[in-house]
Order: C-alpha cells, then sequence, then structure tokens
C-alpha cells in the first residue's frame, strides 16, 4: 500500500464534517446555501447544470445530457463544423460498430462481477478497485483507441487494461498473484503494466500518472522529431522514421477527485506550451472514497479546467455510451490531428463501494448506489435505446452477453489453474544487485551508448561529457 494512512484520515473526516447537507437535492442545496458555510454556498454555484426530478433525495443527479449539446461543445471549444459532426453520428446507425461497444461494456462487467467473487473466495487480496457503473468509459477505449497509443491509468483500471487490449487472462492472474500476470503476480489490482499494448499502469498515487503521461506524450512528439520509430515487435526504438500515418497520443485517466490536484495545472500548462499529444479523462463519479468532492472541489467542471492554458475540454454522459464513444472520438482526432492536448470528462456513477474493503454503507451512498443500479446504468440505457430503436433484439445481445461470460470463466480458470511464481522471484525483484554493488564501478546498460548516439548529437555529447569530467575533477579537490 503505497497511500498514507494520514491522508485518508483526512479524506474521512471531511467526509463526516459535510455529510448532513448532501442528502439534499442539488435544488434544495442551493435554495438553503444562504444558511450554508461560504465552501458549502460554493459547492452549488458552478456545479454542471443537472436535472433532479428522475433522483428525488439523490445528491448526485443525472444530467441527462443531448447528443445535440455534446455537438455544440465540439463546435464552440474544439471548433469542428457541422458536417464534420455528421461523420461521428454515423456510429448511430453502425450495427457492427455499436455491438462491438456493447461487447466491451459487457466484458468490463463481467470481468468486475468476477473479480468481485474471486475475491469474496479470498484468491484476490489486497486493494483492488471495480469498475462497476462506468463501462461507457472502457466502451470508448475499444472504439476510438489504436494499439499504439500509450495508455496509463490509476488504480481502478482492470477495465482499462482490457479496453485497451492486454489479455484478460493474464489481467486476472495479476489479480491472483499468479506467474502468468502482466507483471508475474507482483504488481497486482492497482498495477497492471503490459509493454506489448503500450499500458503502462496503474497507478495507486492519485495524480501519479498525470506527469508521466505527459513524458509519454513528449516521447511520441520526440519521436517524429528524430524520426524514430518503435520496431515491429515493439522490443525496442530502430533508427526507422516513423510511418507517415503515425497519429499516436497518450492518454491518461483521472478520477475527478484526484483533478483537484496541482499536477493537473503543470501538466495543462506543459502540454499545451509543447502542443503535445495528450488526452486526460476525467472519470467523474462525484465521490473521492467518502468524500463528495463538490464539498472539497471549488468548481465540478474539470473539462473547463485547461481554458487557462488553451485546452479545450468536453462533458459528456456516461449513461449514453454511444454520445460517449461519439463525443470522446471527436476529442481523440483532434489530438490525433496534432492541435495539442484535450479533456474529456464523463459524467458517471460508480455502483461499489470504493473497493471492497470499504463498501461505503454510511452517508446513504448504500440507497445512492442502489438507485443508481437501477437508473443509471449505461449497459441497461444501451439496450433499452437499441432494441426500442430495432436496432438488436433480445436475443442478439443475450447471446453477446453469453460469449463474454464464457470468455471470463475462461479467464478466471487460466488465473486459478496458473502457478505461482517462485519464490526467488521476490528475491529478484527485491535485491536486483549483490548486497555490496559500488553503484560507481557498475557498468551502463549495452544499449545506453547505442540509444545516445541516437538521441544526441556528437557536439552536445562532448559538453556533456566535458562537464563530468569538470565535477569529476572537482570531487576529487
Ligand atoms: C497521493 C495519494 N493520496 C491519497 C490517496 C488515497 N486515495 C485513494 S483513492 C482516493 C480518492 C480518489 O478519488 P477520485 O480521484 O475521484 O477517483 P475514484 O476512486 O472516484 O475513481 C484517495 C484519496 C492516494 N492513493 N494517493
Ligand atoms: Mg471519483
Amino acid at each position: 500500500m503505497k497511500f498514507s494512512a494520514a491522508c485518508l484520515s483526512l479524506c474521512l473526516a471531511t467526509a463526516a464534517a459535510f455529510a448532513p447537507a448532501q442528502y439534499q437535492t442539488a435544488k434544495t442545496l442551493s435554495t438553503a446555501s444562504s444558511l450554508a458555510s461560504p465552501l458549502r454556498m460554493s459547492t452549488t454555484v458552478e456545479a454542471p447544470a443537472t436535472t433532479n426530478e428522475e433522483a428525488p433525495g439523490m445528491m448526485r443527479p443525472p444530467i441527462d445530457m443531448k447528443w445535440e449539446e455534446v455537438a455544440a461543445q465540439l463546435q464552440e471549444a474544439f471548433g469542428y463544423s457541422q458536417t464534420e459532426l455528421d461523420s461521428y453520428t454515423m456510429l448511430d446507425s453502425d450495427k457492427e460498430g455499436l455491438m462491438k461497444l456493447y461487447k466491451a461494456m459487457q466484458t468490463a462487467r463481467a470481468f468486475e462481477n468476477a473479480c468481485n467473487q474471486q475475491y469474496m473466495q479470498g484468491k484476490i487480496r489486497g486493494f483492488m478497485h471495480l469498475d462497476n457503473g462506468q463501462e461507457s468509459i472502457p466502451g470508448l477505449l475499444d472504439y476510438a483507441l489504436k494499439p499504439d497509443d500509450k495508455k496509463i491509468s490509476y488504480y481502478r483500471e482492470h477495465t482499462h487494461a482490457i479496453a485497451s487490449g492486454v489479455d484478460m487472462g493474464e489481467v486476472m492472474a495479476e489479480l491472483f498473484m499468479k506467474d502468468t500476470g502482466t507483471c508475474r503476480g507482483a504488481g497486482g489490482s492497482m498495477h497492471i503494466f503490459d509493454k506489448e499494448t503500450y499500458f503502462q499502469g496503474g497507478w495507486a498515487l492519485v495524480c501519479e500518472q498525470l506527469p508521466y503521461a505527459c513524458g509519454l506524450a513528449k516521447a511520441i512528439q520526440l519521436d517524429k522529431h528524430l524520426g524514430i520509430s518503435d520496431d515491429a515487435e515493439v522490443k525496442a526504438k530502430d533508427n526507422v522514421p516513423p510511418p507517415a500515418d503515425d497519429d499516436r497520443i497518450s492518454v491518461v485517466f483521472i478520477g475527478e477527485g484526484g483533478s483537484q490536484n496541482g499536477r493537473m495545472a503543470e501538466v495543462l500548462n506543459s502540454a499545451s506550451k509543447d502542443n503535445l499529444p495528450l488526452l486526460i479523462i476525467v472519470i467523474d463519479n462525484g465521490r473521492a472514497i467518502n468524500t463528495f468532492t463538490p464539498d472539497v472541489a471549488k468548481n465540478s467542471d474539470v473539462f473547463k479546467q485547461g481554458k487557462h492554458y488553451g485546452v479545450p475540454g468536453l462533458l459528456v454522459d456516461g449513461n449514453n455510451p454511444a454520445d460517449v464513444a461519439k463525443g470522446g472520438k471527436a476529442v481523440i482526432d483532434y489530438i490525433r490531428s496534432g492541435k495539442g492536448p484535450a479533456v474529456l470528462q464523463v459524467h458517471t456513477y460508480r455502483f461499489n463501494g470504493h473497493s471492497p474493503a470499504d463498501p461505503e454503507h454510511e452517508r446513504g451512498r448504500k440507497d445512492e448506489k442502489a438507485w443508481a443500479r437501477s437508473e443509471q446504468d449505461p449497459i441497461k440505457n444501451f439496450e433499452a435505446i437499441y432494441t426500442a430503436n430495432g436496432m438488436f433484439t433480445e436475443e442478439e445481445l443475450k447471446a453477446t452477453r453469453k460469449e463474454v461470460l464464457a470468455e471470463v470463466k475462461a479467464c478466471v480458470k487460466f488465473a486459478d489453474e496458473s502457478p505461482m511464481p517462485p519464490v526467488e522471484l521476490a528475491k529478484e525483484l527485491e535485491y536486483p544487485d549483490a548486497a555490496d554493488t559500488d553503484y560507481n564501478l557498475k557498468e551502463g546498460p549495452a544499449w545506453a551508448d547505442e540509444v545516445n548516439a541516437r538521441t544526441i548529437s556528437p557536439e552536445k555529447m562532448e559538453t556533456v561529457q566535458a562537464h563530468i569530467a569538470d565535477l569529476q575533477a572537482k570531487a576529487k579537490d
């Protein structure tokens, strides 16, 4: 466990301090604001427009956003024309595309349900965070990302990894602490890492992933500048020019709670300054463990955070998977075309507690979760829309669910039957070098000279070496 207990208690204390007001609807909350503390008043001032009729007594109303509103944002903030936007709405009549989206979401749901079961049976231990209710995001990844895009997520990342192409069996094996896992069982639920699919974690520390994602975006830009590319086996950089259609992007996932952290500002600034191909996906479930995020955030419109830096943002309704896919793809295409970074905020509901170790039975969350499961389920909503308009029959959807359940069952079997890593692995990871290693004498990796020669000019290298020699001379004095 990497985060501090002090931090956690602070979150819990903050949550407890504000509990009563949060049981009011958004409308009541704003009417009562004259009696509330300035901090609480501020929570109502800039919250996104929401409708609360459908969520009586619930403190997180749905946003019920229509495609027209998404399209208007894309026109205003991203400069899309109506004709360009029409090409995105083609998904509405693309049966194959919609079925793929449905399958990706069902896979995410079934995988997380299986994780929950295996956790209860004691086969998965430690921290684990489930993504039920937020499936329109893995749906978007499956729909709009390319295999070479660099992905970097937070601790609730199983579904992001799978939708990015990481083998589902290997993800489950990682959770089971098995040798066949993505990190040979040494990483666990929060640290899925897979080189082949450019899925670069699973990060346990809130916000830690942001600067790395910025670095990954810079690496993509640098590849193009230096005219080098990954080789066919993705094992090393090669001196071959990147393909002409190299439009890779770096994608980072962050919760709305995490996005209040100062790293957001730094990353927005440097990504914008360098015009980096970076997409920040903000998963806005309104909850940061047990803290109601509006209690600690002056402004919950994270998609507008980039305004100061000239970074556009889009807000979409996670309860409408097709709109998330269409709007998200438009944002991704904007970045791919070289126009710079962007933010995508997805308004979702997290159906489970923060983790099975923290089921959130307090503060009315139990009722809210039950309501969200019944009224704000993106999968149910998708099924309702596309059976009503005749795109799919109940049987077609059922057949897909059956297929998905069989795949997930097979991945649990694979994890179950896989061996544990050898005991030597712990030693190898803990002590990669002998205890008496003198790092002043340790040779650099064999490929270092070759990489340096490729990325640093001989003149610059001469300057660097002269500087090192100078420092070494000073150290001897
Ligand atoms: C640096 C750091 N501080 C605190 C924590 C404890 N912590 C784990 S998750 C979390 C809340 C994050 O909420 P949010 O960003 O909204 O993501 P969600 O879990 O809702 O998807 C906190 C405070 C941590 N992991 N890292
Ligand atoms: Mg959250």
